[in-house]
């Protein structure tokens, strides 16, 4: 093919795929998995291939949307932020700061700006009321990481190129491609798993195409993991399969654990969550005796009323069976920059803070410094001191993706004032006063922070901007601090000031760095250090520094072998920094520099579920659990024709037992109702399926007044969270119990 290579990193999920690119006159004309990164070993997605198709959506905003007679328009940048001033102020006023309330979506993530950036514009807001999607996704990974080993991204990952077990719970990185865990080009790395004699398992409510890979796999009762895993846990007690030796030093609460695994029945473990005594207890074994293993949970675990229990008991069984920290089993990434385990003192940490504030209306506490957005509708809606009266939203879109989706939606409608970050008009940014586009992809420098600590094999790299975008176009990053300036009450700023903010935040992380005297950079000067950087104003220098100072950083002259953006930016391949490496005791940051094994909230839970039986569903009553589908990522990508087109996939999958007592036929209209709502969609009748359980995708059903999705609103399909219930909650982490909602299904007969 004509034109010139180019390489650049897939910013759409998690999973940062290397993508060789052949650009010419400045058009990005093929996209293709680069087969020599280091990382993502030549896979692309049909998402990644089209990332052309998504900047180029004929629908996807261009300049800054602006509410004029009720309607939005097209207006300049100026303009924008002069609104937003006015607007903000007024809101501020009025009701005092913590009025505003501020919503982080996923794809913030796929912004470096706005990834390392949100802080600021939260800083300066100065409000209470902070979201993001943690609360319908992460939020009791975060928590559990947090209380055992002192930091909410402290997280070990499953050491997939050396493992010889593998048991995935409620994840399906076949179609993920990993969340939490980097684990990109999933098929090529099961393979060699497979090549080396090593075993996948799978524990799934429904036959995932993950579990159609594994070796075995076996259905769950959907929000009956924790009695699975306590049943591992006294399996492993029982038969004194313990394998503590290598780590009793770091670990406190192992007691703790024995007392609460020994009494617990197997009979009644195994009868609430649908799984065999005899499987129980093989895969007990064979990860307490496999030569490595791991057990990695995700969004099926953590979005569950007992989410936070699931994701603790995980770590707990992985710690009790010999495989944390270990080569092949679960392992801490380091990462290049921005990682709290990589500063301050190795091995020791603060406590965590003490959060005060709470919701008005429910009385939920701040989990990780963030609130469920399960409360969001609720604090606008309801009158008195303290209410949300404004709302920034950044690449998100609460109104489908959160619980109750329909009350969130009109509760939006109430607001005084919105601001959306975002690339389109929708269920969400369709209420905003304001809303600012997104940089398109090719147009903005690209580093994988959040993934970054949790890579399979310690890799960087970085893509600077492929072109240069319009004369007169705000980046991300100016457009979030512009807005901090606004919210700070410093108004709209000119260049100058933009550059003063920008030179006050890595001022700040270079001060930190050389105060650090554990780090690469201590004792630097930060002005000379400030000279070395890019004279380029942007999202670069912040990066830059932060690689700088980072644990493989050049210190700005200590380490001359060390890393600096520029260095990195020359290997688009990536700069290989190693296998994992064992990192106990020196990655904890827990004030007692141990592992906490039994945090007490947790224990108390786990002990009160031992006394409670299972839930099961009413009579006639099935269980709903969600699906991620290929060509979709959560609400979006549904505008793009090469992504939108092919088979109707929004479907209700339904086992074929199900489907004969309740009546139901293939590919005919069946309606969904629970206690929040009710939609239809199209029946699939599938043996994949657990009997009992239903299955379908959310983040669909875009028929909205007023958004400018002109493709997405002609796919059929509906709103799986206008099904889901915001009171339904794991408690102690504030996380909406997306999954296993009781649900009735009926068939539709259209006259
Ligand atoms: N029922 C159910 N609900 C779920 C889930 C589930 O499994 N089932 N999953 C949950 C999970 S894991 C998550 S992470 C959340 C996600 O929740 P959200 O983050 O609220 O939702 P997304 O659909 O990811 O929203 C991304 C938004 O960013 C915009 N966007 C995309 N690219 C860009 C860009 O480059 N710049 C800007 N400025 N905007 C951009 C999109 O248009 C979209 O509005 O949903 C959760 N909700
Ligand atoms: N193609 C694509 N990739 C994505 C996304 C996307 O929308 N599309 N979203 C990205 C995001 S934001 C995230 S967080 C990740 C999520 O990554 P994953 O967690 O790997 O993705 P899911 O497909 O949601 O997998 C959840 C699994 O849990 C199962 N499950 C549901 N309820 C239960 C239960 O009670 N117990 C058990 N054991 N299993 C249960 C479901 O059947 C499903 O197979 O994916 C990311 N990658
Ligand atoms: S898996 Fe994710 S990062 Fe990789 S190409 Fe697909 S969307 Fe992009
Ligand atoms: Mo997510």
């Amino acid at each position: 093919m004509p034109g010139t290579k180019s390489h650049y990193i897939c910013p759409n999920c998690e999973a940062i795929c290397g993508l060789e690119l052949t650009v010419e006159d400045n058009k990005v004309i093929d996209i293709r998995g680069n087969k020599d990164d280091l990382i993502s070993l030549g896979h692309v997605c049909p998402k990644g291939v089209a990332l052309m198709e998504l900047n180029d959506d004929p629908d996807r905003l261009r300049t800054p949307m602006v509410r004029k007679n009720g309607r939005l328009a097209p207006a300049g940048w100026h303009e924008a932020f002069t609104i937003i001033d006015e607007k903000l102020s007024a809101v501020r006023q009025k009701h005092g700061k913590e009025a505003v309330a501020f919503y982080v979506g996923n794809a913030a993530l796929g912004s470096t700006a706005f990834d390392m950036g949100f802080p600021i514009l939260y800083e300066a807001l100065g409000t209470p009321y902070l979201f993001t999607a943690n609360s319908v996704d992460a939020l009791p990974k975060l928590l559990t990481c947090s209380k055992m080993y002192g930091d909410d991204y402290t997280n070990p990952v499953p050491d997939i190129d050396r493992t010889r077990y593998l048991l995935i719970i409620g994840a399906n990185p076949m179609i993920s491609n990993g969340s939490l865990w980097l684990a990109t080009n999933f098929r090529k790395r099961l393979r060699d798993l497979k090549a080396r004699n090593g075993k996948l398992v799978v524990i799934d409510p429904r036959r995932t195409e993950t579990a159609k890979m594994a070796d075995q796999h076996y259905h769950i009762r959907p929000g009956q993991d924790q009695y699975f895993l306590l049943g591992l846990l006294h399996v492993i007690f029982r038969d004194g399969l313990l394998q503590t030796d290598d780590i009793a030093s770091y670990v406190s609460g192992l007691d703790e654990i024995e007392a609460l695994a020994k009494p617990v029945s197997l009979q009644q473990v195994s009868d609430t969550c649908g799984i065999d005594m005899p499987v129980i207890e093989t895969i007990a074994h064979e990860l307490a005796t496999a030569e490595s293993a791991g057990v990695y949970g995700r969004v099926g675990t953590t979005t569950q009323k007992y989410g936070t229990v699931v994701s603790w008991l995980i770590e707990v069984i992985n710690i009790v069976t010999g495989n944390l920290d270990k080569p092949g089993g679960m392992m801490f990434a380091k990462a290049p920059a921005f990682a709290a385990n990589t500063r301050g003192k190795p091995g020791i940490g603060e406590p965590l803070p003490e959060t005060t504030f709470r919701t008005r209306v429910r009385n939920m506490p701040a989990v990780c410094g963030e609130l469920p957005v399960a409360c969001l509708a609720e604090e606008i809606e309801t009158p008195g001191d303290g209410r949300i009266r404004a709302l920034i939203t950044m690449c998100g879109n609460p109104a489908s993706s959160a619980p109750n989706s329909e009350r969130l939606d009109k509760a939006l409608a109430q607001l005084e004032f919105a601001l959306s970050f975002d690339i389109y008009i929708n269920e969400t940014s369709r209420h905003a006063d304001v809303i600012l586009p997104g940089t398109p992809t090719f147009e903005k420098c690209y580093y994988g922070a959040f993934s970054a600590q949790y890579a399979v094999r310690n890799v960087v790299r970085f893509s600077p901007a492929l072109f240069k975008s319009p004369e007169g176009w705000v980046s991300d990053w100016d457009a979030l601090l512009q807005v901090s300036a606004i919210a700070s009450g410093a108004g709209v700023q000119d260049e100058q000031g933009l550059q003063a903010m920008e030179d006050e935040m890595i001022r700040e992380m270079l001060s930190e760095a050389a105060a650090d005297e554990y780090g690469v950079a201590r004792g630097i000067d930060v002005d000379s250090a400030m000279r070395r950087l890019s004279d380029k104003r942007g999202v670069e220098r912040v990066i830059d520094a932060g690689f700088r100072v980072g644990p493989y950083g050049d210190g700005f002259g200590a380490n001359p072998d060390g890393l600096t953006l520029d260095r990195i930016a020359s290997q688009p391949d990536g700069v290989d920094l190693g296998a994992l490496q064992p990192r106990l005791p020196e990655v904890l940051r827990t004030p007692s520099g141990k592992i906490d094994m039994a945090p007490a909230t947790f224990l108390e839970q786990a002990r009160a579920l031992l006394h409670t039986p299972g839930q099961s569903p009413a009579r006639g009553e099935l269980l709903l659990i969600g699906r991620r589908q290929q060509r979709s990522i959560n609400s979006w990508g549904h505008n793009v024709d090469i992504l939108a087109k092919g088979s109707f996939r929004c479907t209700l999958q339904v086992h074929p037992e199900d489907a004969k007592r309740l009546s139901l036929e293939h590919r005919r209209p069946a309606s969904l109702s629970t206690s929040t709502g009710k939609v239809e969609t199209l029946v699939e009748i599938t043996e994949d399926m657990m009997p009992g359980v239903v299955s379908m995708p959310h983040g669909w059903g875009h028929n909205k007044e007023d958004m400018q999705l002109n493709i997405a609103r002609l796919q059929p399909g509906a709103n799986y969270n206008a099904l889901t219930d915001e009171m339904s909650l794991d408690t102690l982490s504030g996380t909406a119990a997306l999954n296993a909602v009781p649900v009735q299904v009926a068939p539709i007969q259209r006259v």
